[in-house]
């Protein structure tokens, strides 16, 4: 691509998290994954915009408050201010960290309401059910039992539940049944991977109900327009966000018209239901595009045990950078677990990948191969002799990652990108030792020039394209191959070659082994 030539847009977003928490290592692998395919796609030539944030109305947030003696506001105040600690510790590159208590939210949401009304999809009903004060929530028969003191119960709270009638509006979500069908049909990368996207298939499938889109019993939200009284469901707000991070309800802003509809959410499992169902349903009525997208991504388990405050077992994401470092711990989320699937995180695992994919395959083949032209090449990039067909072979494996990994990423396999890099990271270490340069240094230098040449080229390749998942660490491996930051460093460069006569700094090792503290 020409810099003259307008770069292609590319929108991403994540989830915006409740801050009615901290961050634990689940958000964490949320925004590393989304920064990874954020970052892939700037060095391959696009106009990215990342939208990142916190979801900061609703009950949870306001009954939280309320428990800490606090206003809702100061709750959001602080604990957002964590968020963004978070994403900074974790380098991750959003172009928008957005509240859904910043101004320009609010009138985004508003606006998106009136569209729907305007369409007839917004009526004003009763909401009826087993309603518990002290959870402010509503509760389906089956989640509720009579118990002998003749009263009925939340089986999941325990509350007392008194059978409630409020006024609510409503979303005709009914209507939508069949439209949504007929999306899934016509689109079917719309939801990924496949067996998540199926789920939401057959929800739709057995029948849409209308969605009560309004709360009366608490007042931390977006105003309905035209009706105080009832504050938004904060999903209606919360999906909004996405609009609102390119400039609606200004559908005219240059923002806007770039970048939507957006290329992919990337969202956890336990909300795909908001995502492909009501949020495209919200979309068709306000007549608005759809997003391209849905990408949702399983859950990270601790040693196999869900991560619960109660069971002690929540991991920090700034924790564990301090621990092992933030490259390392971007790396082993992204490598260790295929990106749709469930994963499970351990102590072992991460030291595992540290030790055997970064320390030795990637870290101690550049050390080696940099120490070895820094003593027998005067720190320069060895001129090659004629390449042997072993030579040519290993090159072009490695030039073929560029496109592995682009129909990787395409589909957000992280797993499968890193996966198809270190094979050829094995391959080249198989290939280092048995050319053995270091016994060529006495026989044949010319071909130890080779044989460095074609290694250090391997391995600008290899720090190009994981600069996504590792940027300061590819930053330094590509530092000590005198590669700099003026476009060596961009996929295009990929098609380039090391320049034989190149002066190299003095290599560094990078990627140091994890080593067990001492006991005591
Ligand atoms: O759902 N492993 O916010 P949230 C992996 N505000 N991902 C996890 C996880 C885990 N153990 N736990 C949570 C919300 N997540 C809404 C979103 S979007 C318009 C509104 C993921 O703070 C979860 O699936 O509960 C979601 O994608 C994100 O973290 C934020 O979760």
């Amino acid at each position: 691509m020409t810099s003259s030539e307008p770069k292609t847009p590319y929108y991403i977003t994540t989830a915006i998290t409740y801050p009615n928490g901290v961050p634990h290592i689940g958000h964490a692998y949320e925004y590393i994954a989304t920064d990874a395919m954020a970052r892939f796609k700037r060095l391959d030539g696009y106009d990215v915009m990342f939208l990142t944030g916190t979801d900061e109305h609703g009950m949870k947030i306001a009954q939280t408050a309320a428990k800490e003696g606090i206003t809702p506001k100061e709750l959001v105040d602080r604990n957002t201010a964590a968020y963004k600690s978070a994403h900074q510790v974790l380098e991750i590159s959003y172009d928008r960290f957005i509240r859904t208590t910043d101004a320009d939210h609010y009138e985004a949401s508003q606006a998106v309401w009136k569209k729907m009304e305007e369409a007839g999809d917004i009526y004003l009903g009763k909401y009826e059910g087993w309603y518990s004060v002290r959870d402010e929530a509503y509760y389906a028969e089956d989640e509720t039992e009579l118990r002998e003191d003749g009263k009925r119960y939340s089986i999941q709270t325990d509350t007392e539940l008194t059978w409630t009638e409020e006024e609510s509006y409503f979303f005709r979500l009914s209507q939508y049944q069949d439209k949504l069908l007929k999306l899934y049909e016509e689109q079917p990368t719309f939801g990924a991977p496949r067996s998540r996207f199926n789920e939401v298939i057959s929800f739709v499938k057995s029948g849409l109900e209308d969605l009560s889109i309004s709360r009366t019993t608490f007042d931390w939200g977006v105003p309905v327009p035209g009706n105080d009284k009832h504050v938004m469901y904060v999903w209606v707000d919360a999906l909004t966000n996405y609009l609102t991070g390119v400039g609606y309800p200004d559908t005219e802003a240059e923002s806007f018209k770039k970048y939507w509809p957006a290329d992919v959410h990337v969202i956890g499992k336990d909300i795909s239901r908001f995502h492909a169902v009501y949020w495209p349903a919200f979309l068709m009525s306000a007549g608005l595009e759809l997003p391209k997208r849905v990408m949702i991504h399983g859950f990270l388990n601790n040693n196999g045990v869900k991560m619960s405050k109660s069971l002690g077992n929540v991991v920090a994401p700034t924790d564990w950078v301090a621990q092992y470092g933030l490259d390392q711990v971007r790396f082993f989320l992204l490598r260790e677990v295929p990106f749709g699937a469930d994963g499970s995180y351990s102590h072992d695992a991460v030291v595992g990948r540290m030790n055997a994919d970064l320390a030795n395959n990637l870290g101690n083949l550049a050390q080696r191969s940099l120490s070895m032209v820094a003593k027998n090449c005067e720190g320069k990039v060895p001129q090659p002799g004629t390449l042997a067909p072993e030579d040519h072979e290993l090159l072009a494996r490695a030039e073929r990652l560029l496109e592995k990994s682009r129909a990787a990423y395409e589909v957000q396999d992280f797993h499968g990108s890193l996966e198809a890099i270190w094979t050829v990271l094995g391959d080249t270490n198989a290939y280092f030792a048995e050319q053995a340069p270091w016994v060529l240094r006495k026989t044949d230098v010319e071909r130890m020039n080779t044989v460095l040449y074609v290694t250090l080229e391997v391995l600008r390749i290899v720090s190009i394209l994981v600069q996504p998942v590792m940027p300061t660490s590819a930053g330094k491996l590509l530092d000590v191959l005198g590669q700099h930051d003026d476009g060596a460093r961009d996929f295009a460069a990929i098609g380039t070659a090391l320049v034989p006569g190149t002066s190299l700094p003095a290599p560094t090792p990078i990627f140091p082994k994890y080593e067990e503290p001492a006991a005591g």
